[in-house]
């Protein structure tokens, strides 16, 4: 196996969540009637918008990307969730905010190893209005009117002396 030495190539991807405030009615037939928010927390191509339904195509990040993994706060079930193809996503729904592991493997013929990243799982959405001193968060109702909270951050990965192989892959997309 050849590495390409002295090249580096990077793919542009964003991560983070949306998240909505549930209605009355939503919270009703939850089995978990404390739970005020539906979320999802992703990792996408940065080529796409972050609350684009876009599956596959130019949101397909799984030529190079085998897994991702998302490891939610222990008050839920299974909290490390292993996402083996694209949408990379969790959806869940909860009442609170907490630090999200994200780890990402790259597929074998990568040679890479996998990166961890974090992401804090925003729910509320703090504004100029509702910041301040002492600020506490919106109130459910006053959120639900802000409509839904979006939290992204950009990233590029870089592969450094890639295999001429995985170079070859990562350049016929
Ligand atoms: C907090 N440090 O105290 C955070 C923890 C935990 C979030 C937030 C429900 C999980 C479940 C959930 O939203 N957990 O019981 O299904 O604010």
């Amino acid at each position: 196996r050849v590495r390409v030495r002295g090249l580096s190539i990077y793919r542009p991807i964003i991560y983070g969540n949306t998240a909505v405030v549930l209605t009355p009615e939503e919270r009703k037939v939850l089995p978990t009637p404390d739970h005020t928010h539906r979320w999802t927390v992703a990792v996408r191509s940065a080529a796409s918008a972050p609350d684009s339904d876009i599956v596959g195509g130019a949101d397909d990040l799984s030529y190079f990307i085998k897994r991702v993994t998302f490891k939610l706060h222990e008050t839920y079930p299974n909290p490390t969730r292993n996402i083996e193809k694209p949408p990379f996503e969790v959806s869940e729904t909860g009442w609170g905010e907490f630090e999200v592991q994200i780890r990402i493997t790259f597929v074998p013929e990568s040679g890479e190893k996998a990166i961890t990243t974090y992401h804090h799982l925003k729910l509320h959405p703090w504004t100029l209005l509702t910041g301040g001193e002492s600020a506490e968060a919106p109130s459910l109702e006053t959120a639900a009117k802000l409509g839904p909270v979006h939290s992204w951050q950009y990233d590029e990965i870089v592969f450094n002396d890639p295999f001429q192989s995985f170079l070859n892959i990562l350049t016929a997309h």
